[in-house]
């Protein structure tokens, strides 16, 4: 019995460290957070991507709240997709729900965020590949970040931007 037990937690920790083996985070500095617990400030904003397959995977649909809806681009040498906030948060973390298949397609994936889509800056890298409906979280290696827009990019297509879900969580700034 014991042993067993034993065997079941090697697996789960196991498929934990693959989960995120990929993910770049750095964590942790002095900062006094609002007392509320921030929320998804990505959620039914506007968005963009370079290019959309078919009228079923509109970019919204990356936003929209729902997992099993997917925004989908065609075949672009730098496939992309960007949400504005439409006002500027410190973005605490980014969360993407991965399409529940061909899930490989997502890789080489540059996170950016910035006050404007001509001047954004790196937040997070996704080696990958992803798995199918993978749930993976970013923080941004500054850990905390100041930006209004943004913006999933394949580096290294030809390749297919999809994805069922990005969730950017965030609080207002106080200025
Ligand atoms: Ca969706």
């Amino acid at each position: 019995m014991k042993s067993n037990l034993r065997f079941i937690l090697d697996k789960l920790d196991l498929a934990r460290v693959n989960a995120f083996k990929n993910i770049v985070t750095y964590k942790n500095r002095d900062f006094n957070l609002p007392n509320e617990i921030p929320e998804n400030v990505a959620l039914r904003k506007p968005t963009k991507q370079s290019s959309t397959a078919q009228s079923d995977f509109p970019s919204f649909k990356a936003v929209d709240g729902l997992t099993h809806t997917i925004s989908h681009t065609d075949l672009n040498a730098s496939p992309y997709l960007w949400v504005d906030l439409e006002i500027i948060y410190n973005i605490i973390r980014i969360e993407i729900i991965n399409r529940a298949d061909y899930g490989n397609r997502l890789h080489d994936l540059d996170i950016t965020i910035g006050p404007g889509l001509d001047h954004m800056s790196m937040c997070a890298h996704f080696i990958g590949p992803g798995n199918d409906g993978e749930y993976l979280v970013f923080q941004c290696r500054e850990w905390y970040k100041d930006g209004r827009f943004v913006k999933m990019t394949i580096i290294k297509g030809p390749e297919y931007l999809q994805l069922a879900e990005v969730k950017v969580f965030g609080y207002p700034t106080f200025e």
